[in-house]
C-alpha cells in the first residue's frame, strides 16, 4: 500500500509549525529559526500540498513596507519552485504585547482599532498569496478576571468586529471564507467562543452567517473534556465546515500540538473515517508540532508522521467499510422490522394520532442484544492489524 503524500490529499501546515523553534513556557528554543522561504523547500521536500501563514510569520510586524514586497516577493517564487499553495491565512492577534488584553474584545478602543487595521492588512495579504480560508482564532480574546468585562459585551465587540470584516471582504470583492477556532483556554485564563458549539451558535447572530464557519481543532476541543468527532460533525452537518487543525491531544493538559495520531489513533481513526466517508474536501492542516526534543530532520520526521498516518487511517477506514463481518453487524444494529409507525419525514395529526394510539412492548425494547461489544472489537482489532 502506498502511503505517499500526494497534492490531491490536500494536506497543508503553516508557517509557525515546522518553523515552530521548540521554545515553551520552560525552556528556550531548541532550533534555529528558518525562513518562510525555508519553511516552503521543507514542506516541499515531505510531500506537503500547501502551506499556512499567520500575517507576522511572513512578514515581522516592524518590517517596512519595501521589506514587505521583497518577502513576499521571495515567498512566491519559492511556492513556484515547489508547487505548494496558500489554501488559508490568519492573522496574529495573540503575540504582540499590544494584544495583551485581547485585540477585538480589548477593553481599550485603541486595540479594538488596530486590531481591525491589521487584520485588514493581513487579509490583503492572505489574498494577495490566494488564500480563500481565512481562521480566526481569538487566543487573547478572554480573561483572568471575570472583573475586567462583561462576557456579553465582549461577544458584542468580537461580533461587531466580524460583521465590518465580512463587510470589507465583500467591499474587495475577494473570493474568501472566515472560519472560526475555538479554544477553552491557554494563553488567556478563559477564552470566549471557548468550542465548536459556542461558535457555532456565535455565527447565527452575525449579519453574514453565510461566511463564517468553523476551524475545529483536535487539541482544543479535547482540552475542554469533548468528542472532536461529534463537533466536527456538528459543524459538517450545518454546513460549517470550512477548515480543520488536525493534531493530537492528551485530555487535561495543555496545548500540546502533537503529531496528528500520536495520542490516540482509534479517535484519529473514528475522526479520518468521517471525514473520508462525508467527502469533506476541503484543506487537512496539520496544525502541531515537533517534540522540542527534535533537530530539523526530526521536524521532518514529524511532518511526514502527520501525512502518513492520516493516509494509513484513512485506508483502514476504506477496510472498516469493506469488511463483511463488520457490514454485517451495522446492518443489524440499523434493522427496522417496521413494526413501529413511521412518524418522521414531518408532522402530520395522522401520524401523531396513530403514534399515540400504539402499543409498545417496553420490556422488549429494553431486552434486546447491542452487538457494540463485538463491532468495537472488531474496529480495535482491524486497527492493530489481525483482520
Ligand atoms: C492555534 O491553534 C491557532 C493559531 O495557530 C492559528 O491562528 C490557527 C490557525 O490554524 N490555529
Ligand atoms: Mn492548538
Ligand atoms: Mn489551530
Amino acid at each position: 500500500m502506498d502511503y505517499t503524500p500526494k497534492s490531491e490529499h490536500k494536506f497543508t501546515f503553516g508557517l509557525w509549525t515546522v518553523g515552530n523553534v521548540g521554545r515553551d513556557p520552560f525552556g528556550e528554543p531548541v532550533r534555529q529559526p528558518i525562513s518562510p522561504v525555508e519553511s516552503v523547500h521543507l514542506l516541499g521536500e515531505v510531500g506537503a500540498y500547501g502551506v499556512n501563514f499567520h500575517d507576522n510569520d511572513l512578514v515581522p510586524i516592524d518590517a517596512s513596507g519595501s521589506e514587505r514586497d521583497q518577502i513576499v516577493r521571495d515567498f512566491k517564487a519559492a511556492l513556484r519552485e515547489t508547487g505548494l499553495v496558500v489554501p488559508m491565512a490568519t492573522t496574529n492577534l495573540f503575540a504582540d504585547p499590544a494584544f495583551k488584553d485581547g485585540a477585538f474584545t480589548s477593553n481599550d478602543p485603541k486595540v479594538r482599532a488596530y486590531a481591525m487595521q491589521k487584520t485588514m492588512n493581513s487579509i490583503d495579504l492572505g489574498v494577495e498569496c490566494g488564500a480563500e480560508v481565512y481562521v480566526f482564532w481569538g487566543g487573547r480574546e478572554g480573561t483572568e478576571s471575570d472583573a475586567t468585562k462583561n462576557p456579553a459585551e465582549s461577544i458584542k465587540r468580537f461580533r461587531e468586529a466580524l460583521n465590518f470584516l465580512c463587510r470589507y471582504t465583500q467591499d474587495q470583492g475577494y473570493n474568501l471564507r472566515f472560519a472560526l477556532e475555538p479554544k477553552p483556554n491557554e494563553p488567556r485564563g478563559d477564552i470566549y467562543l471557548a468550542t465548536v458549539g459556542h461558535a457555532l451558535a456565535f455565527i447565527e447572530t452575525l449579519d453574514h452567517p453565510e461566511m463564517v464557519g468553523l476551524n475545529p481543532e483536535v487539541a482544543h476541543e479535547t482540552m475542554a473534556g469533548l468528542n472532536f468527532l461529534h463537533g466536527v460533525a456538528q459543524a459538517w452537518e450545518a454546513g460549517k465546515l470550512f477548515h480543520i487543525d488536525l493534531n493530537d491531544q492528551a485530555p487535561g493538559r495543555y496545548d500540546q500540538d502533537f503529531r496528528f495520531g500520536m495520542v490516540n489513533p482509534k479517535n484519529a481513526f473514528f475522526l479520518v473515517k468521517f471525514l473520508e466517508d462525508v467527502g469533506y474536501d476541503g484543506n487537512r492542516h496539520f496544525d502541531a508540532h515537533a517534540f522540542r526534543t527534535e533537530d530539523y530532520e526530526g521536524v521532518k520526521d514529524f511532518a511526514r508522521g502527520c501525512m502518513r498516518t492520516y493516509l494509513i487511517l484513512k485506508e483502514k477506514a476504506r477496510q472498516w467499510n469493506a469488511d463483511s463481518e463488520i457490514h454485517a453487524l451495522v446492518q443489524e444494529i440499523n434493522a427496522d422490522d417496521g413494526s413501529a409507525p413511521s412518524w418522521a419525514g414531518g408532522y402530520s395529526s395522522d401520524k401523531a394520532n396513530t403514534l399515540k394510539a400504539h402499543t409498545f412492548d417496553r420490556q422488549a425494547l429494553g431486552a434486546r442484544g447491542l452487538p457494540y461489544e463485538r463491532l468495537d472489537q472488531l474496529t480495535v482489532e482491524l486497527l492493530l492489524g489481525v483482520r
